[in-house]
């Protein structure tokens, strides 16, 4: 079975409806497919940032890279996203590396960890404006772990 069919994703920013289903809604980034897509709160109101999409693997897993993939044709894209990992779901440590830069290209990229982490859960956060494409609007296509 694919460890991440086990997966479950909350955010403090997603769009219900309005975007193609399944895109807009968090469960969208961690479908294994990178034409859906999260995308943050715009109606019927904009969610100020920061954005959160925190993911619960089920079951402590070895994390030496995040997988992260923009939404098609870049459309919103995320400049830059901090990594935080924990055990427990209520007290998180940042990784070694974070915060990455995303290089502004289509398809899966890989963001290495300084040091391996074991974590249960993981939490990409984007932080402010300035790490969207200025508006605060913003998509995530995909996420994923590369596991030790
Ligand atoms: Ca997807």
């Amino acid at each position: 079975m694919d460890p991440k069919s086990l997966w479950t994703i909350t955010t403090n920013s997603a769009q219900a409806t309005g975007e193609t289903a399944p895109s807009g809604p968090a469960a969208a980034a961690i479908d294994g497919n990178l034409a859906t897509y999260w995308h943050s709160q715009y109606s019927p109101a904009a969610i100020a940032l920061p954005y959160n999409l925190t993911v619960d693997m089920f079951i402590a897993t070895n994390i030496t890279a995040l997988k992260f993939a923009l939404r098609s044709a870049l459309s919103r894209p995320v400049k830059r996203i901090r990594l935080e990992t924990s055990l427990d779901g209520s007290s998180w440590t940042e990784v070694g590396g974070s915060p990455f830069t995303v290089p502004q290209v289509e398809g899966l990229q890989t963001f290495t960890l300084t040091n391996p982490v074991t974590a249960r859960y993981f939490r990409v956060i984007i932080p402010s404006t300035a790490d969207t494409d200025g508006t605060g609007n913003t998509s995530i296509a995909e996420l994923d772990i590369v596991r030790q």
